[in-house]
């Protein structure tokens, strides 16, 4: 088929999003943003006044309305579906809360053989609101992707360990380098979580997942491969025999592209520090890649984003596939109308 020809998508298997992963070719370059939902948007602000972040996440009628606003609101290509990377840890019983400003908090920190325990295997019937959310959502969207997300084991083990964000991940990398067996046992529970989250959603009908390993920049490659990427794998290989597009993201990961690809995904997503040219040739051609416009630049006058959206895509050409994306989440205080406009600038250059 010529790319003349390429169908508007009827179905989300067949959509640009889920084309683009799989290196096919497509209608026009996807774009999505990550961190979309929630963040930037006054109808989310609304939608989410009197209800604790936690508790918004396990509602379902709510969980589909903010999902669904940006798509309505951008025209972006897919939906990212609507909870946070701790939800499988709090829904299998670890006591844990959101901090509005901060971020997850845990309880009790997780640092001993003994508190493994508390980390039992998720099983569908924990998260039976989760499934209800995804059923809703793929009705409503059509043929409009929803993409399913996990936090990868690294990135769960550095809030488990460090009790809450962190910037240096010193507990983290003591329990890693100073007891590996210990590290290893938790990372293992950790990719049975998450693998068994990601399962949940794309069982009940999303099309794509993306794996965040937000905080795993913090390791040099060898570290990487030697103590996180087998779980990683482990996670998405939970997805084996379930026909869907898998992107594996981290912030700072430059060093780490290759590896993460080598993990198990589809596409690796880049953040804004490394150039796309760079990052393909670092990754051999073998990967679709997401990304990167740097959210930050959405501040910027609209010619400076529009020279950058442009070199992006660019410099993305030479990729076997690529879903148009920020380098790193939607900052707070974006103006939501760069959203939109980002959105339409990519689909009008790259419409074939
Ligand atoms: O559009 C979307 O992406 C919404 C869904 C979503 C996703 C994919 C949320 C809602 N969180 C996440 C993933 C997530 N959560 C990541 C990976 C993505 C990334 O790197 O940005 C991480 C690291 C978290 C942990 C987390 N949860 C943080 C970061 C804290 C830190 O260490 O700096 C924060 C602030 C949260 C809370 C949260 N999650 C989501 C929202 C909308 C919020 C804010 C909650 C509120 O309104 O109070």
């Amino acid at each position: 088929m010529t790319s003349s020809t390429v169908p508007a998508a009827q179905t989300p298997a067949d959509s640009a999003l889920v084309r683009a992963a799989r290196g096919l070719d497509v209608p026009h370059t996807p774009v999505w943003f990550m961190r979309q939902a929630g963040r930037s948007l006054p109808e989310y602000r609304k939608a989410r006044e009197g209800t604790e972040m936690l508790q918004a996440c396990r509602t379902p009628e709510l969980v589909a309305e903010i999902t669904l606003q940006p798509v309505r609101r951008h025209g972006v290509d897919a939906a990212i579906f609507f909870s946070d990377i701790v939800v499988p840890l709090a829904a299998v019983g670890i006591d844990l809360d959101i901090v509005a400003g901060v971020g997850p908090v845990v309880a009790a920190p997780v640092r001993s053989q003994a508190d493994l325990d508390r980390l039992p295997p998720l099983t569908p019937d924990m998260v039976e609101d989760i499934t209800e959310s995804v059923r809703i959502l793929v009705r409503e969207l059509g043929p409009t992707p929803l993409i399913g997300f996990a936090g990868a084991p690294f990135t769960l083990a550095s809030y488990l360990i460090e009790g809450g964000p962190s910037r240096n991940h010193e507990h983290t990398k003591a329990l890693m380098y100073g007891d590996p067996q210990l590290w290893h046992d938790l990372l293992a529970r950790l990719a049975v979580i998450s693998g068994a989250f990601l399962r949940v959603q794309v069982e009940a009908g999303a099309s794509a997942v993306q794996l965040f390993d937000s905080w795993v920049g913090a390791l040099p490659r060898r570290d990487y491969e030697a103590y996180v990427q087998p779980h990683s794998r482990a996670t998405l290989a939970a997805l084996d025999g379930l026909d869907v597009p898998k992107i594996h993201f981290g912030v700072g990961t430059g060093e780490l592209l290759r590896s993460m690809g080598e993990a198990g995904a589809d596409v690796v997503g880049v953040d804004y520090r490394v150039g796309l040219t760079d990052a393909l040739a670092r990754l051999d051609g073998r990967w679709a890649i997401q990304g990167n416009l740097d959210p930050a630049i959405l501040f910027a006058p609209w010619n400076a984003v529009e020279t950058r959206v442009r070199e992006i895509l660019d410099e993305a050409s030479a990729a076997p596939g690529h879903i148009f994306n920020l380098g790193h989440g939607v900052l707070p205080t974006t103006d939501p109308d760069m959203l939109t406009r980002v959105t339409a600038l990519v689909h009008e250059l790259t419409a074939r």
